[in-house]
């Protein structure tokens, strides 16, 4: 078996020091860190997450699975990060109030990082003032939420509604796997991106 799928079997098996030693080998191998993320840990967890909703798996396997996902994660980090880019400016991100999913709002806050960005992470569960309070502290004029749940998505409004009715020129993107561009819109969000790469690009055209 190719190690890519091994890593992803691994993940699925909730083996996180296999997914650690695996995930060393792939780099050690010279493999494109975003290949490893992409083709091994993704893909282990979207299959984890079909199972999850089939109920054919339950939430102490997610658990173990996401655990193994950061043994992978971990180290890929540094070297998604590449260093001594210039900063483009300073954003805020955070999962939002209630919503306790991080992993994909991380490799979001890696993928700006690496493309230059200076970013402040609240981490996960985060209320909607703290959002401010810290872009307003920090001097940063972007704000990042994340939601993956649809009984959490509707906490990312009341982020944008605190900063709209301030009349600040902070700008706010969302994203998670609920989330659509159409929601974007409705709640008044500045902008949405569908996956980590595609946050990059809309936050370099934001600043
Ligand atoms: Co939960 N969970 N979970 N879970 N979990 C989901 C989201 C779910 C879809 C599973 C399912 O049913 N198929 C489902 C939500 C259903 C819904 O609301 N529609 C669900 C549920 C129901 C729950 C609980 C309620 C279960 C329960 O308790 N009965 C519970 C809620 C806890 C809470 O938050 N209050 C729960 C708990 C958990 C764990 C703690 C066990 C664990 C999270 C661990 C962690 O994050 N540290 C977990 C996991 C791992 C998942 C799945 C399997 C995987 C999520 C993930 O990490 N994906 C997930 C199923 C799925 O999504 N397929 C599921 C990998 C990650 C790289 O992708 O997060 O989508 P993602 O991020 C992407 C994009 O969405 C985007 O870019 C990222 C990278 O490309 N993106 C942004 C994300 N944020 C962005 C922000 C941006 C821009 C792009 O701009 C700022």
């Amino acid at each position: 078996m190719e190690i890519l799928n091994q890593i992803s079997v691994s993940l699925q098996q909730g083996d996180d020091e296999k997914v650690f030693a695996l995930t060393k080998q792939a780099i050690e191998n010279g493999l494109y860190p975003k290949d490893i993320l992409d083709n091994g840990l993704i893909t282990g967890m979207n299959i984890i997450g079909e199972q999850f909703r089939k109920r054919e798996i339950f939430l102490p396997d997610v658990l173990m699975s996401a655990k193994a996902m950061y043994a992978g994660l971990d180290q890929l980090k540094p070297l998604l990060i590449s260093e001594g880019i210039p900063t483009l400016g300073k954003i805020v991100i955070g999962t939002v109030q209630g919503d306790l999913h991080d992993i994909g709002k991380n490799l979001v806050g890696i993928m700006l990082k690496g493309a230059g960005f200076d970013v402040i992470d609240l981490g996960k569960d985060v209320p909607p003032e703290k959002f401010i309070e810290t872009a307003k502290k920090e001097n940063a004029k972007l704000v990042g939420v994340s939601a993956l749940l649809t009984t959490t998505m509707t906490n990312m409004k009341k982020v944008v509604d605190l900063i709209k009715n301030e009349g600040s020129d902070i700008k706010v993107i969302i994203g998670g796997a609920p989330v659509s561009k159409e929601f974007a819109d409705e709640i008044g969000a500045d902008a949405y991106a569908y996956d980590a790469a595609k946050a990059v690009e809309m936050v370099k055209e934001m600043v």
